[in-house]
């Protein structure tokens, strides 16, 4: 099973709308028969892979699942199906499956069928590695994961705008590599006006052209001159606004303008996120800037922290997240520290919130 979980991690922000998912088939000897994951755009499943490449040394064998092997038809059969005809003897699922249409049906197909079934095996560790799949599927939005690159003191850029570069080179390469797990970038317009940024996962050899890119734009001022909108027939621009009117603008360019409710300043988050995930998304990558961030944390919709912190003190500047609005210390969003890791002079703490 920690080598489905490992094979499934690979599918992590190709795969959106569906979960990614890993699976091994040992064969009767108990050695590795075939191993996969989910493919590329969510299909093919990873048991066709594991399945295709046992061939028939998958009969008598054991087929280990990080997700309850779907029950419904899609571009092809259910997997449950698929593995009853390969003829294993047992299946091991880590967890079930929420997505209505499997629901336990996959898991009592295959005992109907007389496979052994046991679950729960690695089941937390195949929930947080598909944290954001439930997500989507459970509480109608995608897994937030809010990305900050700072001074020891917090800062993140002069008060003059510059923020170019606070971190070093391999903190810069290792939040390229985040954004390529996941669905997609999410970025205020304060910070593209500010920076023109492409939101791009630039690391050679990872095609990155399914991660869209989602900006947070209340009136509707993206220019499309923007670099943004420049590459938008390449790979995805979404524009999040409260009033979609006032975009008319960008008609000729490729961007994708999604109406969002407004909420008290600019758009309503949670209708944001909920947006988000009925188009599919299941991981969110928040990169700023500070006003998207705490509109975030102030509605509690943040789940996880990626915090580069770099060994420089601005004493001034722009703050990674503004107001609150606490009444005491008890009040503070407070983070589980999951994760330290050094990359180069700058700490990565990677966190998650009690959601
Ligand atoms: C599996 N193995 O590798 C994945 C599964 O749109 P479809 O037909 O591809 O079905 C998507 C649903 O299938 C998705 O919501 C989830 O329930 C399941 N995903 N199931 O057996 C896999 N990715
Ligand atoms: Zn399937």
């Amino acid at each position: 099973m920690a080598l489905a979980l490992r094979l499934a991690q690979r599918s992590l922000g190709r795969v959106w709308p569906n979960p990614a998912v890993g699976c091994v088939i040992v064969d009767a000897q108990g050695h590795v028969a075939g191993q996969g994951w989910t493919q590329d755009g969510g299909r093919p499943h990873a048991e066709t892979e594991a399945i295709r490449q046992a061939g028939a040394r998958a009969r008598g064998g054991v087929g280990y699942v990080t997700l309850e092997p779907c029950a419904h038809h899609g571009q092809t059969g259910p997997c449950a199906e698929a593995l009853v005809s390969a003829g294993v003897a047992r299946v091991v699922s880590a967890t079930e499956d929420p997505d209505p249409r499997v629901s336990g049906r996959g898991h009592a197909r295959l005992v109907q069928a007389g496979i052994a079934v046991d679950t729960g095996v690695l089941g937390a560790e195949a929930r947080r590695l598909n944290a954001g799949f439930l997500s989507r599927i459970k509480r109608g939005r995608p897994l937030v994961t809010l990305k900050v690159a700072t001074t020891l003191d917090g800062r993140i850029a002069m008060t003059s705008g510059e923020s170019k570069w606070i971190t070093g080179p391999e903190a810069r390469a290792h939040a390229h590599l985040m954004r390529a797990q996941h669905d997609a970038v999410l970025a205020g317009i304060g910070t593209v006006l500010a920076d023109d940024p492409e939101l791009t996962c630039r690391i050679d050899g990872i095609d990155h052209r399914r991660l869209v890119r989602v900006v947070v734009d209340t009136r509707a001022r993206l220019s499309p001159d923007s670099r943004l909108c420049r590459s938008a027939d390449r790979q995805a621009v979404w524009l999040l606004t409260a009033q979609p009117d006032a975009a008319a603008h960008l008609a000729r360019s490729n961007v994708r303008v999604l109406p969002v409710a407004a909420g008290p300043e600019g758009i309503d988050p949670a209708d944001a996120l909920r947006v988000l995930a009925s188009e599919g998304l299941t991981r969110v990558l928040v990169e700023g800037g500070a006003q998207v961030m705490t509109s975030l944390l102030r509605a509690r919709l943040a789940d996880r922290l990626a915090w580069y912190r770099s060994p420089a003190i601005m004493g001034q500047g722009v703050a990674a997240f503004s107001g609150l609005g606490l009444s005491g210390l008890a009040d503070m969003p407070r983070v589980l520290r999951k994760e330290t890791r050094v990359l180069g002079q700058d700490l990565l703490e990677t966190c998650e919130f009690d959601t």
